[in-house]
């Protein structure tokens, strides 16, 4: 029996200055540096998109950031450019301990599917691997906290319960996009799927 901390997509692009900021995105960094002594295995994730993503905006003639389309596997909120493979961007912001971190996981790679989630991408079958990797490391209890609340932290706390780990999310080191009430929806989807929501 294990426990592991999820950093979910702390990367400049989802930083102030970045290319789809979260506010305070950058004040949870110190925090998570320091909760990861308390866990036995860290993982990263790493959001990792090709130039062309169907995610993005700039990918169709008439949409612009935030419209959504439908997607072959549901609805897709469109987001400005962001986390570029190889990009300034995509990287991990630089105050981030990327030392402790034995696993890294990169997501989002499929220009046809957009993915929130660590474990699955938005088609909800394809997985990433993280959770063999945890199954091998026996791993029973996950702590999630990093960018965004709303998305990429909720997709993958969902998943995880849905996955039988027992779940928390940490919102004190965590910020939302917070845009058309995502965020109290998200809280909401998250007490349902049996996630323990923690303030510190
Ligand atoms: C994320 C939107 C698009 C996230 C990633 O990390 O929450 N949000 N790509
Ligand atoms: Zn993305």
């Amino acid at each position: 029996m294990s426990d592991a901390l999820l950093v979910i997509d702390v990367q400049n692009d989802f930083c102030p200055n970045g290319a789809l900021p979260v506010v305070e995105g950058d004040l949870i960094i110190q925090p998570i540096n320091a909760a990861m002594d308390d866990f036995d295995i860290v993982v990263l994730t790493q959001d990792w998109h090709p130039a062309s993503h169907k995610s993005f905006a700039s990918s169709y003639e008439n949409k612009k950031p935030f419209d959504i389309v439908e997607m072959f596997y549901g609805n897709q909120v469109l987001w400005p450019d962001h986390c570029i493979q190889g990009s300034v961007g995509a990287r991990f912001h630089p105050n981030l301990n990327h030392e402790k971190a034995e696993v890294i996981i990169r997501k989002g790679s499929n220009p046809a599917v957009d993915s929130y989630s660590a474990f699955f991408e938005n088609d909800k079958v394809t997985p990433t691997g993280l959770h063999g990797y945890l199954k091998d490391r026996e791993v029973t209890d996950v702590t999630l906290v990093g960018l965004a609340t709303d998305f990429c932290v909720a997709f993958s706390a969902i998943d995880a319960a849905n996955l039988g780990y027992s779940v928390t999310v940490r919102l004190d080191m965590a910020r939302a996009i917070d845009n058309g009430g995502s965020l109290n929806s998200a809280i909401d989807k998250m007490s349902k799927a049996g996630v323990n929501i923690e303030n510190g």
